[in-house]
């Protein structure tokens, strides 16, 4: 049985892994009314991703007795100034998720809550994956630069990279 307090830390983390799979589905709209139909398509795989990351919490929550809940979910940004911005926020947002994690294993371990603490090893693997995935996009707009034909090359490199992911998660 899960003690209150890390019950509660994990349902916020529940919530917050939520919020990111309506960001990636908003950013993924963003990208497809703006045209860049290869950045709409990762990242919306990246959102079913983000609801992956729910339920595991979802399930580990039900599993050890605790109760998940489900709270009200704040809106995701809906414009953005750019192509290369919407990758910048959601890396910086990535990022934040990571010091979440690391604050949740740090938690676990200072209670002595080894289950937990294993759990979550999962993610903190998971969200090095992420920050790379979403650094390697951001390091591209500054190699090839914002200009209309570069723009065009990296929608179409986010394309075969949505391709990949898709391939990897059907497998
Ligand atoms: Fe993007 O890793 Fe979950 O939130």
């Amino acid at each position: 049985m899960l003690a209150k307090t890390m019950a509660e830390y994990l349902n916020e983390q529940l919530n917050l892994e939520l919020y990111s799979a309506n960001l990636y589905l908003q950013t993924s709209a963003y990208c497809r009314y703006k045209g860049f139909d290869g950045a709409a398509a990762f990242l919306k795989i990246h959102s079913q991703e983000e609801m992956k990351h729910m339920q595991r919490l979802f399930d580990y929550l039900s599993n050890t007795g605790a109760l998940a809940f489900i709270g009200l979910i704040k809106e995701p940004p809906v414009k953005f100034n750019s192509l290369e911005n919407v990758f910048k926020y959601t890396y910086a947002h990535e990022q934040e998720i990571t010091e979440k994690i690391n604050n949740l294993a740090n938690i676990a371990l200072n209670t002595k809550d080894f289950l937990t603490f294993n759990f979550l090893q999962w993610y903190i693997a998971e969200q090095n994956e992420e920050e790379k995935l979403f650094k390697s996009v951001v390091d591209k707009f500054t190699l090839v630069g914002d200009s209309g034909s570069s723009l065009f090359l990296v929608d179409k490199d986010l394309q075969s990279m949505a391709s990949n992911l898709q391939h990897h998660t059907i497998e």
